[in-house]
């Protein structure tokens, strides 16, 4: 029966700590330009923060050969990119006022955001 309890206490502890407590790692543009890695499932980096009211380049990399990862969509600014397998495709991000700008998949399944400020 013990283990039931201590199972049961680090199941809570888990989801205490996934929903309240875990804050993905943003990652800070460097010299206007970063390079997201699109692999097994995910966009690495998933949160990138860039400076206001100043160009960015994004250069995607696409070593995930799932053909949903094959386009990169970032509603808020109307960008829609076709990324080919293995080759560096970069976006030009317009100086952007601060604020969050999602991006991801056209399924929405690999998921980011770039903050601005
Ligand atoms: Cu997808």
């Amino acid at each position: 029966m013990l283990w039931i309890n201590i199972s049961g206490i680090l199941l809570i502890a888990l989801i205490v700590w996934w929903f309240w407590l875990y804050k993905p790692q943003e990652v800070e543009v460097t010299n206007n330009k970063m390079v997201i890695r699109i692999e097994n499932g995910v966009y690495t980096p998933a949160h990138i923060k860039v400076k206001a009211n100043q160009s960015t380049l994004l250069a995607f990399i696409r070593t995930d050969n799932s053909p949903c990862a094959a386009t990169v969509l970032i509603p808020g600014l109307e960008i829609s990119e076709e990324i080919p397998l293995n080759k560096e495709t970069v976006i030009t991000l317009p100086p952007l006022t601060t604020g969050e700008y999602p991006f991801h998949c056209s399924m929405q399944m690999y998921r980011g955001v770039i903050k601005s400020e």
